[in-house]
């Protein structure tokens, strides 16, 4: 028995994406599975309403406006307007995509906030919050830095978001610094508001055993509510949605930015949102497990307080790694979906498949562009574009439609069993599985197609052959029914290929036990392609430099911050800088970053310098440098050092020049 069609009204989610940066292929990590999931359930003859938009508030979004010195709203129109496109590019199409910073939203989370403080659930009490004395002013969630007092890590503000993943209250962080000046923070107290959390533990434990899902998420939250803590939910901060009756607080992201599931409802169906939200139903939230704590534990304890309906499953996603490495924007780890991918010309069906198909939708999924290309090149090419195709191709030409004639009972009760096993891996949340079963009903239509050998068969049995034929366009119906939630841009033209009527967006799965008419058919045109070797070595470099830049922005960054030991003049006196004039240089054999100079600097010198990516060694002879002539002798590369050519930071090696001519050896104090 299958979950779907219910009687319940049901609404799919997504985590809403912080409007504050673009859109990569981590976040596509829970989007594209969840569209993959409300298009299965309309094939199943389910309607859903599949709502998103765009999280506005927060510190993420007020900090990196401050950074590039615009105003919030600037920022999140800017992504807003991003992540719309992206969406509608990668063919995650919602009903409907909100924003945060709505009128709705804003009067939504007032109303929910005051039934909370209302009903007893919101009291007020005086903590110690870390304040910059520099800049004057308290500093909420990122605009602190410190130590996780749990495990130690590295931390900022309100998530120990590198170390165990704890959600952190205001006050926590330890050693906290603040994130504008760098400075230490202080303490204050002031008075701030908190959702009493831990009244809801009992409630919890019941619900979390009905609540659906996927296990990574309801496990984990069932530890966490036996134990819980009740959750500051104020801020100083001038940009959200203002605390009811307190001008100078607004509330933590983290209430209005779930509140936007029901605001959005609400813009979406100005009448129609309370049978999701007020009455029995089927809210289905699609999110990364690093917020499985917001939705599982702190969302329906809100709701639950305030009266609404809470959600019927959670389904986690696990992370995303590249090339094996830990997904991160500051290390270059990173693919952005337009200009890595959109923009290279890959049709967006194929990164869905492999969303889908890398692995469970709970473990970690890791993209390498090699894997990508095989997984195309196997599957989407070899295995289902192979047999659409073949199929398509051999009808078309040797029958110019699909054949007259019965489908076996056999190929029937194959479709009717994939279809099965799909409905009952989808009704898991098991996209790997669903499409695996997919790809494997396309394996037995290759085998099928090969082992009746038509292109024989055409020769002696005319009649025999178009059977064969009948069947493999059954067959070929019954994958563009089945992968059109996957892949529905390549699908839809799959389907009009096989000259069905209709929209293949809208036909139902058990179409796929419906007779394929005998229509006349038209010469079929590729579906997929493979992808190049060439291809794949251009996206690997573009990864492959985005690194390395990030690598030495890091280490920059880290050379700039370290600041140096106040020395004395004596001990700057130590130091023999002398001007000199370069006589000769040449590369050093089996090195691509060292010259060997020869410099007049009162005396002749040799002096091997790392310049050589910057500088050619013909446009040195004749200059003058600045040297450091008492630097200890040492060998590189077999070649002896004495003294050190003088250079400033930038764009490769800047030599340093005094500023008229002056004699060679000519001291420099
Ligand atoms: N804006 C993004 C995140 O933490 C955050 C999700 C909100 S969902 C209500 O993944
Ligand atoms: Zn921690």
């Amino acid at each position: 028995m299958s979950n779907f069609p219910s009687e319940e009204p049901v609404l799919v989610t997504c985590g809403l994406p912080y409007a504050n940066g673009k859109c990569h292929i981590g976040h596509l990590r829970t989007y594209v599975p969840a569209d993959i999931f409300v298009r299965a359930l309309r094939k199943q003859g389910q309607q859903a309403a599949f709502i998103c938009g765009s999280d506005a508030h927060g510190t993420p979004i007020v900090v990196n406006a401050e950074e590039l010195g615009i105003t919030p709203s600037e920022l999140v129109s800017k992504y807003h307007k991003h992540f719309e496109s992206i969406f509608r590019a990668m063919e995650v199409e919602f009903s409907f995509f909100g924003n945060t910073d709505s009128p709705t939203n804003h009067a939504r989370t007032n109303s929910i906030v005051e039934a909370l403080i209302e009903r007893g659930y919101v009291y007020p009490q005086v903590i110690r919050l870390a304040y910059c004395p520099n800049d004057n002013r308290f500093l909420p969630d990122r605009y602190v830095e410190g130590i996780c007092p749990y495990c130690g890590a590295v931390a900022r503000g309100d998530e120990c978001d590198q170390g165990c993943g704890k959600h952190l209250e205001p006050g926590e962080i330890k050693n906290a610094k603040c994130r504008i000046c760098g400075n230490p923070a202080e303490y204050r107290e002031q008075e701030h508001f908190f959702f009493r959390l831990s009244a809801f533990s009992g409630f919890l434990s019941e619900y979390l055993e009905t609540l659906g899902g996927t296990a990574n998420a309801i496990n984990y939250a069932k530890e966490w509510a036996r134990e819980l803590k009740d959750w500051c939910i104020t801020r100083n901060l001038e940009w959200g949605v203002r605390f009811p009756g307190h001008e100078d607080l607004v509330v933590y992201v983290w209430v209005d930015a779930p509140i936007g599931y029901i605001s959005f409802t609400e813009e979406w169906a100005a009448d129609g949102w309370e049978k999701y939200w007020r009455q029995k139903s089927r809210i289905i939230h699609f999110i990364g497990e690093d917020i499985t704590y917001h939705h599982c534990i702190f969302w329906p304890a809100m709701l639950k307080g305030a009266g609404y309906t809470q959600p019927w499953a959670v389904v986690a996603s696990g992370m995303l790694k590249i090339d094996d490495k830990k997904f991160s924007k500051s290390r270059g780890y990173v693919v952005w979906v337009d200009e890595d991918y959109l923009d290279h010309g890959f049709h967006p069906d194929l990164l869905r498949y492999y969303i889908a198909n890398y692995t469970s939708h709970t473990k970690e999924l890791n993209f390498s562009w090699k894997v990508f290309q095989d997984k195309v090149n196997n599957e989407l090419v070899g295995a289902l574009g192979n047999f659409l195709h073949r199929t398509l191709h051999f009808a078309h030409k040797n029958f110019g439609a699909v054949p007259e004639g019965e489908v076996d009972k056999e190929i029937y009760e194959k479709i009717q069993s994939t279809v099965q096993k799909v409905i009952s891996a989808f009704d898991e949340y098991e996209f790997k599985k669903a499409t695996d079963e997919m790809m494997e009903l396309a394996a037995y239509g290759n085998s099928y197609f090969q082992s009746k050998e038509p292109w024989q068969l055409i020769k002696k049995d005319r009649g025999a052959c178009a059977h064969v034929l009948k069947n493999c366009l059954q067959i070929g119906k019954a994958l563009v029914l089945l992968f059109e939630p996957v892949l529905p841009g390549i699908m839809e033209k799959a389907w009009r290929q096989l000259a069905l009527a209709g929209d293949v967006h809208v036909a139902r799965l058990e179409e796929a036990l419906v007779e394929i008419p005998s229509h006349e058919l038209l010469a079929p045109e590729i579906l997929f392609s493979k992808i190049e070797d060439k291809k794949i070595k251009e996206m690997e470099f573009i990864l492959d430099r985005r690194i390395k830049i990030a690598m030495a922005k890091e280490k920059n960054k880290l050379e700039a911050g370290k600041e140096k030991a106040e020395i004395t003049f004596e001990e700057f006196q130590k130091l023999d800088i002398r001007v000199g004039r370069v006589l000769s240089a040449e590369n050093i054999k089996g090195s691509d970053k060292l010259l060997r100079l020869e410099v007049d600097i009162g005396e002749k010198r040799q002096i091997v310098a790392g310049i050589a990516k910057s500088h050619a060694p013909s446009e040195l002879v004749g200059r003058q440098v600045v040297v450091l002539a008492n630097m200890k002798p040492a060998k590189l590369f077999g070649v002896e050092s004495k003294g050190m050519i003088l250079a400033a930071d930038g764009e490769g090696a800047v030599l340093l020049l005094p500023e008229k001519e002056v004699k060679e050896g000519a001291r420099v104090r």
